[in-house]
């Protein structure tokens, strides 16, 4: 592997330099803005490494318009081929973590002060990416507190959250999400916080999860409890027919079925809201405790209907949030509410930037996730290959 650091003014510029001098399949490693503008490291594996020449140099278009060749069939289909292409898979894990290792040893040794921040952020559960864009973000000239408390902000800062007029303006909500996250309950937690504050004449609920029994008798319970009517809708024109029916109520509050994310059914039940959008507001209900994975899944999947943001339930079970709040900022989704407890309507809160932050912190005390070097370099390279791959993208 051939490794090599480029300078430039612009990072359009830097990109032109890696691609002359390595060539157009170089990986950049890492790349940081300087007073001179910008620094990336690129590298190329060995074996391919050829000077380039501008006629073969990859193009997005050249590589869309190249036909499948026999050798990409057979890569698909000899054994020997396949046992091959995972040699050499594994070879490339073994040098990416290699990789890892040897960034993270020059990152701790040339900036101590962030590599330390690095670990810290990712101790709270954040993912890798995010930790390195907040440390990134560091001003040079700031250490100890300081630089703690301005990456901490910094956090605060990039959490979106939606303020409490969500439900206090009232309108059609409707709750997605997927099964035994709370939405049922969340429901009612809203439904009997606004009639609190605005009499429950207004309100009217409505199910449109006809697909599990009881789910309905949930709502209903609910509802005579707050005194407030249900009504059930099972497809998008009873829905709508029955929205203009209730279209002097101040708040109508939809809950749905309970559909993992890879249920079949989980179409259906999101195609009834697509003839309706504009006319409700959807947030999609998710436990606070979820890994990274589970929320790209998820969100993946009700992205489906326009998402007005999301709920973070159960945050009372929680023992690290940090990739709620990852999530919800890659994925620019306003926190409308945190659950907290099973208890309605006490369990339910308007989220703060700030607080979220101490919890985030404070759980990470109380559930040490203490990564060790080998971990912290995986999760450091982790980080540089998506900025660089964005960065890349930006550039090219
Ligand atoms: N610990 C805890 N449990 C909750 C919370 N919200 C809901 N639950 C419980 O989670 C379970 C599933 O809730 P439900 O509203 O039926 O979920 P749904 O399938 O998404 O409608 C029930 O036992 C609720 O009492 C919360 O904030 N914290
Ligand atoms: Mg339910």
């Amino acid at each position: 592997m051939k490794i090599k650091r480029f300078t430039a003014p612009t990072m359009r510029d830097a990109m032109n330099q890696v691609r002359t001098t390595l060539s157009a399949d170089a990986v950049i490693l890492e790349s940081r803005r300087t007073a001179n503008g910008v620094e990336v490291v690129a590298a190329i594996d060995c074996d391919h490494f050829a000077p380039p020449a501008a006629a073969t140099l990859a193009s997005p278009q050249g590589l869309a318009a190249a036909p499948r060749n026999s050798f990409e069939t057979r890569l698909q289909d000899d054994p020997e081929l396949i046992a091959l292409k995972n040699e050499v898979q594994d070879v490339k894990r073994l040098l990416q973590e290699q990789l890892g290792g040897l960034l993270w040893t020059q990152a701790r040794s040339s900036q101590p002060q962030r590599a330390h921040l690095f670990s810290r952020l990712s101790q709270l559960g954040l993912s890798s990416s995010l930790c390195r864009e907040l440390v990134a973000g560091l001003a040079a000239s700031f250490e100890g507190e300081r630089a703690d408390n301005a990456v901490l902000s910094g956090l605060a800062q990039r959490i979106p959250v939606l303020g409490s007029e969500a439900v206090s303006e009232g309108g059609v909500i409707a709750l997605v999400g997927p099964t035994g996250v709370g939405k049922t309950t969340t429901i009612a937690k809203l439904a009997a916080r606004y009639a609190t504050h605005f009499g429950s004449r207004d309100i009217a609920l409505v199910s449109t999860d006809h697909y599990r029994i009881g789910a309905q008798e949930q709502l209903f319970t609910y509802g005579r409890l707050l005194g407030v009517p249900v009504h059930t809708a099972r497809d998008s024109a009873e829905l709508e027919a029955l929205l203009l029916k209730l279209a002097d109520r101040k708040l109508v509050l939809i809950d749905t079925a309970g559909l993992a994310p890879q249920d079949r059914q989980l179409a259906a039940q999101l195609s009834l809201f697509r003839p309706l959008a504009g006319k409700l507001r959807t947030y999609l209900a998710m436990t606070a405790s979820g890994q990274a994975s589970d929320y790209e899944q998820t969100i993946a999947q009700f992205r489906a209907v326009p998402l007005a943001g999301c709920i973070f339930t159960k945050l009372d079970e929680a023992t690290r949030i940090g990739a709620a709040l990852s999530a919800a900022i890659q994925h620019q989704l306003g926190i409308a509410w945190l659950t907290d407890g099973q208890r309605v309507p006490e369990d339910l809160q308007s989220p703060r930037a700030d607080t979220l932050v101490r919890r985030a912190i404070v759980l990470a005390r109380q559930w040490p996730d203490r990564p060790d070097d080998d971990e912290l370099a995986r999760r450091y390279a982790d980080a540089t290959t998506a900025a660089t791959r964005g960065s890349a993208a930006h550039a090219l």
